[in-house]
């Protein structure tokens, strides 16, 4: 048995896969780990098969699986966490875009009690090196589209992750496309999560397998996993959903005491309009924050911005900018594109709530 397993997907590496193999097995001997370096090849009709063959020969902890059905990365990492003989596996690219000298660290992490282990590129210290424009968009697109279901999570559709054995051995993933972080967080069993960041190097050599139709099959994924959670509440998806609820209940229960205060002031203490209603929004958001704090994100709170007044002052700081997104969309579109103000308000009604509830829930009262 090993102690972790480095999976490798490829596809026509020939040039890569030499240079891959020698640094992570040595990486691996440096840091006195036994690890599995498992090649799962989707048949390539380059030399790639041909050149694991001839490394297995002298190295005896290198092995190749080749797939001849069902052609696809997910579905290769897929089989090769199944073919692993270890309990503890780590994807990474065969084009040296994810620098082997990570993974006796994300190693540890996950021996530290992580049970996901996430290569970022989006967070402080991580980056992307030569990247052309159109692919840097499409990246940001599909990590916002991830971000939706995973607020917390910085990065969760990078390529380059460690995970238990635990955390997939009876998961249904429906592996499809090239995303398969996203499956393993959304139908995957895991509690912690633990990003550390890293710099993607573009390939130098060989040609990048990404096309269209892989774009396609990301938003089928998001949408597949969002209504797995409907039927696991176990899921980290579904405990976002309970989360976002919880939201819109206080959310609602705002109203009542903003238009509470707001009658009370005016009517029963004589204030002006203005007064009295500058007291009850904010009489309201205090009111919205403490609810949010002791019962929305009540288990977030231990992890989040640490001291209260920070929170509430972040909690503050969104909730006017809420007011401004509901301000500007109920304007510009019954101004400019004469749409019912009635109708015009609703819409910004909800967009400030859903930037209410992502901001806050990234920023006040997030774990990480
Ligand atoms: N087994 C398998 N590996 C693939 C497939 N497509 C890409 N890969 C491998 O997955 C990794 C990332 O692919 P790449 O084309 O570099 O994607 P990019 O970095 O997003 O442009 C590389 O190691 C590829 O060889 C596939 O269909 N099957
Ligand atoms: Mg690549």
């Amino acid at each position: 048995m090993y102690d972790l397993t480095v999976i490798i997907p490829t596809f026509n590496e020939e040039a890569n896969i030499r240079k891959i193999v020698s640094e992570v097995d040595t990486v691996l001997s440096k840091s006195s780990l036994n690890g599995e370096i498992l090649i799962v090849d989707d048949n390539s009709p380059d030399g790639t098969i041909g050149i694991v063959n001839e490394l297995k020969k002298t190295k005896n902890n290198l092995n190749l699986v080749v797939r001849e059905h069902d052609h696809g990365l997910s579905q290769s990492v897929v089989d090769g966490f199944h073919q692993a003989q270890s309990n503890i596996f780590l994807v990474m690219d065969a084009d040296l875009s994810h620098p082997p000298a990570l993974i006796p660290v994300m190693y540890h992490e996950i021996k530290a009690g992580n049970d996901i282990v996430i290569a970022s590129r989006y967070m402080e210290g991580g980056g992307i090196k030569k990247w052309p424009f159109k692919r840097r968009v499409i990246s940001l697109g599909a990590t916002f589209l991830g971000r939706l279901l995973f607020p917390e999570i910085r990065d969760p559709v990078s390529g380059f992750f460690a995970v238990k054995k635990n955390v997939v051995e009876y998961a249904a993933l429906r592996p499809k496309g090239y995303k398969i972080l996203l499956e393993v967080l959304g139908k995957g069993n895991w509690k912690k999560v633990r990003e550390i960041p890293f710099e993607f190097v573009d390939r130098a050599t060989g040609s990048s397998k990404l096309k269209g139709k892989i774009i396609l099959e990301y938003a089928e994924q998001v949408i597949d996993n969002a209504h797995f959670s409907w039927n696991h509440h176990g899921s980290a998806i579904w405990q976002e959903w309970v989360k976002f609820f919880k939201f819109g209940i206080v959310g609602l229960s705002g109203i009542i005491v903003n238009e509470g205060v707001l009658i009370y002031l005016k009517q029963y203490a004589q204030f002006s309009l203005p007064i009295s209603s500058i007291f009850a929004i904010e009489l309201s958001i205090m009111s919205n924050f403490t609810w949010n704090d002791i019962w929305t994100f009540k288990s977030d709170r231990q992890h989040a911005l640490s001291n209260w007044w920070q929170r509430l002052l972040s909690f503050q700081v969104v909730s006017i900018g809420g007011a401004i997104i509901n301000f500007v969309i109920l304007n510009v579109l019954s101004t400019f594109m004469g749409i019912d103000y009635r109708v015009a308000n609703i819409l910004g009604i909800l967009i400030a709530f859903a930037w209410n509830f992502w901001v806050n829930r990234r920023v006040t009262w997030t774990q990480l």
